[in-house]
């Protein structure tokens, strides 16, 4: 039996030593040490040493299972060791390399102009408001002087969810809510996408307006001259001058159409302004009193200005962008160029 053990103890610190894995060496010990081991076995077998060697023999099998747990011990230590070097040695970053270029993204051009008119106008002293895409017919026309079979409702080809419900045709619905819940003076610009069935270079069925809105007492077309004037110089240069056309809107009584110089040219004539030296840059007139009164304020009292102008088309002016649909593709090449 004591033959057996050396054997079996030789063997066990032999294949320890040769185990190249944790894995392999744990192996081994559930081979020697395990329920079903080897030495185990040989355990179990006192029962038929005779019993003077029983002490001895027990003895032995427990040194020998000692001298097996201290080689896999150390055996583990190694192994785990030489692991970690390997490790260390295969995932060594280098940290010298040149690093992959990080894509830094770059805000839209809409997005930078919206930006920009908010910026002016909020120094101007207005306030921003905004209101709901899903509108009612009232309040996309008939609380603007549209009524039902008005020949303006062809002039904006509107997306209907049902005879009362639509898209926004523009943002003026914003203001109507405004001027039925706040008593004046109202100063403000309503930004916001609006929605028309229209599409080609200078249309999109979707595109954002900025209008404003100032209901104040003795508010005339002078003080909408004075805000466009402000507006422009900040928007395209300081040497930018501005004039005012006779137009129609129903929501306005005088209507004007209002342009300015061409930032391109100065005012000389260039492809951009189509050879005149001026571009229409937004619609305005002084807000129709039939408008006032619908939404509860006095226009005996009470009179003001309103604007529209649409985003899309002044990013087209301001960054000379030929086609409207250019802004909507997002074909990476295009919106690269506006990195500021
Ligand atoms: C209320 C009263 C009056 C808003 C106005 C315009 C003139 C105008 C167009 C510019 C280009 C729309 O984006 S566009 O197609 N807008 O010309 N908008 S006056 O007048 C209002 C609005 C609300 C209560």
């Amino acid at each position: 039996m004591l033959e057996k053990l050396k054997t079996v103890v030789e063997n066990a610190l032999k294949e320890s030593e040769s185990a190249s894995s944790v894995n392999e060496l744990n192996d081994v010990k559930v081979k020697y040490l395990g329920k079903n081991g080897e030495l185990t076995a040989l355990l179990k077998g006192l029962k038929d040493v005779p019993p003077a060697e029983k002490p001895a023999f027990g003895k032995a099998v427990n040194e020998g299972r000692q001298q097996i747990e201290a080689k896999i011990g150390e055996k583990e230590d190694t192994l785990k060791r030489a692991e970690k070097m390997r490790k260390l040695i295969e995932e060594k970053i280098d940290v010298t390399e040149p690093s992959r270029k990080v894509k830094v993204g770059a805000r839209h051009p809409l997005t930078i102009v919206k930006g920009m008119i908010m910026d002016i106008f909020v120094g101007l002293g207005f306030e921003i408001r905004e209101g709901p895409e899903v509108e009612t017919d009232y309040y996309n026309f008939q609380a603007l002087n549209i009524p039902k079979d008005h020949p303006a409702r062809d002039m904006q080809d509107t997306f209907y969810f049902s005879e009362n419900l639509l898209l926004r045709t523009h943002t003026s619905p914003c203001q109507v809510h405004t001027m039925e819940v706040k008593k004046p003076p109202i100063r403000m610009i309503c930004p916001g996408k609006v929605y028309r069935s229209d599409y080609d270079a200078t249309h999109s069925p979707m595109f954002q307006q900025i209008e404003g809105l100032v209901v104040d007492k003795n508010i005339t077309l002078c003080d909408l001259k004075g805000v466009f004037d402000e507006f422009a110089k900040a928007f395209f240069s300081p040497e930018t001058k501005t004039r005012l056309r006779p137009s129609y809107f129903p929501f306005t009584e005088p209507s004007v159409e209002m342009d300015c110089t061409c930032s391109v040219c100065g005012g000389k004539g260039c492809r951009i302004c189509k050879g005149t030296g001026w571009i229409e840059v937004l619609g305005a007139g002084i807000v129709n009193p039939k408008v006032l009164e619908m939404s509860g304020i006095d226009s005996e009292t009470y009179s003001g200005i309103a604007f529209g102008m649409g985003v899309d088309r002044l990013a087209m002016i301001k960054f000379g962008i030929p086609d409207m649909r250019l802004l909507f593709e997002n074909d990476l090449r295009f919106l690269a160029q506006f990195k500021d």
